[in-house]
């Protein structure tokens, strides 16, 4: 048998990777998916015979099991194995004529899915797995990406595509930036004009659209079912132009707002002292947590031009005691950092331009950080100065930028462990379809999956450089649109 004429190109790179001689297990028809019987592992066994047959162009069954039944040749077996493992801890062994992913959890297991399909290359005419050992776990439980859907609106069918991206990466958390100046983009039944007067608009005059809830709801079971949890923001007390428009209740004039289509930030703002503004953060963020499955909800709080301190302090509190009303923890872009926090808050870190002082006391108070560095994990901003689309506020992000930082050493002064994660965003002020976005994702996006995922020590530009090179095939495979940067060498032989 030929052995593999490559080494394994794994994104992110796991802890531990010990390749070993023997044959390969080659993925056929007489591959059988073993799993057990909980709803959870149904659902894994599903999506991983799925994919296992897209790729190889076989059919592969899916076998359910009883824990005590052993694994046969040619089962590719996903076990739980809680007493030795936990959260997404994974191990991943190809024995010749057997592959077994082991986890404490069916999350564990779907990231071992992911480097399975990672590890399979094509083999005469179908894939295979050479034998190897893989034993991995994150660094950060907060892996995630940010998705501007109100400048313009992406969709069921597009967001799918982005949370199977995000799996594939190992990416564990779906941001939706919700609402925002130019369209609103979720159905809340107690207040049904924010969809239907302002669901309809987007930048430049583009065609907008929203979730009705039932759709959002079958968006978050999907990305649950791929080990990805969907993180809702509604941005207040700034950003709020389109339900100025939706309820004019909510301006001091009465007047509703005219609809606004431009990409100027920091204009538009709620009223404290107006008698509908608590009412309707109450209700909105209700809703919102209602629909809502996850622990957290994200009430924006950037970018308020036009507002003193206290008011603005007060606004915060306002909508962060309606989330948690709700049962939600509060999290919010890092502005909220300035105003009275309660401890467990998540403030996610952007403009590397402010003052830091107050992120670093809120984190000695108890605030947890979220890393979205604008001059690093901002994906909206261009390649360099020829990348027709996206911004150039925090500067250009080649991919060499957006892989070389350290999320833990961006802040000077905070305490030990109030780091939680990373996030990538990627804001759609010039993003009109879902090519435009996998472009400004990929391969950038890649690149911070390893920096949430992998230990600084075993994180190497050159090594990823020539890692990230093999999967571009995979992209053009899927069809994904990408960007081929010029600091990596795309031409790779797979075998
Ligand atoms: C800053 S990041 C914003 C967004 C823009 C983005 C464009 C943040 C909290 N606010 O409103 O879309 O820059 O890159």
């Amino acid at each position: 048998m030929p052995a593999p004429t490559t080494p394994l190109r794994l994104v992110p790179a796991p802890r531990l990777v010990r390749e070993a001689e023997g044959a390969p297990f080659v993925v056929s028809a007489a591959t059988t998916v073993t799993t057990g019987v909980s709803p959870a592992e149904v659902a894994l066994g599903v999506l991983a015979a799925e994919q296992l047959s897209r790729i190889s162009g076989s059919t592969v069954e899916v076998r359910y099991r009883d824990v005590a039944e052993p694994t046969q040749p040619g089962d590719v077996a996903f076990v739980l194995d809680p007493e030795h493992l936990s959260g997404e801890q994974y191990h991943l062994d190809v024995v010749e004529d057997l592959v077994r992913v082991t986890a404490g959890t069916p999350e564990g297991l779907m990231r071992g899915l992911a480097t399975l399909h990672q590890v399979l290359r094509p083999h005469d005419g179908t894939f295979a797995a050479w034998p190897v050992h893989v034993e991995d776990e994150p660094v950060h439980g907060w892996r995630g990406l940010s998705v501007d859907v109100a400048r313009h609106f992406f969709g069921p069918d597009d967001l799918r595509v982005v949370v199977d991206l995000m799996a594939a990466y190992k990416l564990n958390v779906l941001h939706l930036h919700l609402s925002d100046d130019q369209g609103w983009r979720l159905d809340l039944p107690s207040r049904p004009d924010l969809a239907a007067r302002s669901g309809g608009t987007a930048v430049d005059g583009d065609p907008g659209g929203y979730f009705t809830t039932e759709e959002f709801q079958a968006l978050v079971a999907y990305a649950a079912a791929r080990g990805v949890r969907v993180v809702p923001e509604i941005d207040v007390p700034g950003h709020v132009n389109a339900a100025l428009h939706a309820y004019g209740e909510l301006t001091p004039s009465g007047e509703p707002a005219e609809a606004y289509t431009g990409i100027e930030v920091g204009f538009s703002r709620l009223t404290a002292d107006l008698p509908a503004t608590e009412p309707f953060l109450r209700d909105v963020f209700g809703d919102v947590a209602a629909v809502t499955p996850g622990e957290y909800v994200h009430i924006g709080g950037d970018e308020v031009h036009t507002m003193e301190r206290d008011e603005y302090a007060r606004l915060v509190r306002m909508a962060s005691d309606a989330v948690r009303a709700a049962g939600k923890q509060v999290v919010g872009w890092q502005e909220i950092a300035t105003t009275p926090l309660e401890p467990g808050t998540v403030v996610q870190y952007w403009d590397t331009r402010m003052d830091p002082a107050p992120i670093v006391a809120a984190a000695r108070a108890g605030a947890r950080l979220l890393m979205s560095p604008g001059s690093k994990a901002y994906l909206d901003m261009k390649y360099d100065g020829d990348t027709a689309l996206g911004l150039e506020w925090a500067g250009h992000i080649e991919l060499r930028d957006a892989y070389a930082w350290e999320p833990t050493a961006l802040v000077p002064g905070l305490p030990e462990g109030s780091v939680i994660g990373v996030e990538a965003t990627v804001w759609t002020e010039t993003l009109r379809s879902l090519d435009d976005l996998m472009t400004m994702l990929l391969p950038r996006l890649a690149a911070v999956a390893e920096v949430a995922w992998t230990p600084a020590d075993r994180r190497d530009w050159d090594d990823f450089a020539t890692r990230v090179a093999a999967h571009g095939p995979y992209w053009d495979a899927e069809g994904y649109a990408w960007y081929p940067s010029p600091q990596v060498d795309w031409a790779v032989e797979l075998g």
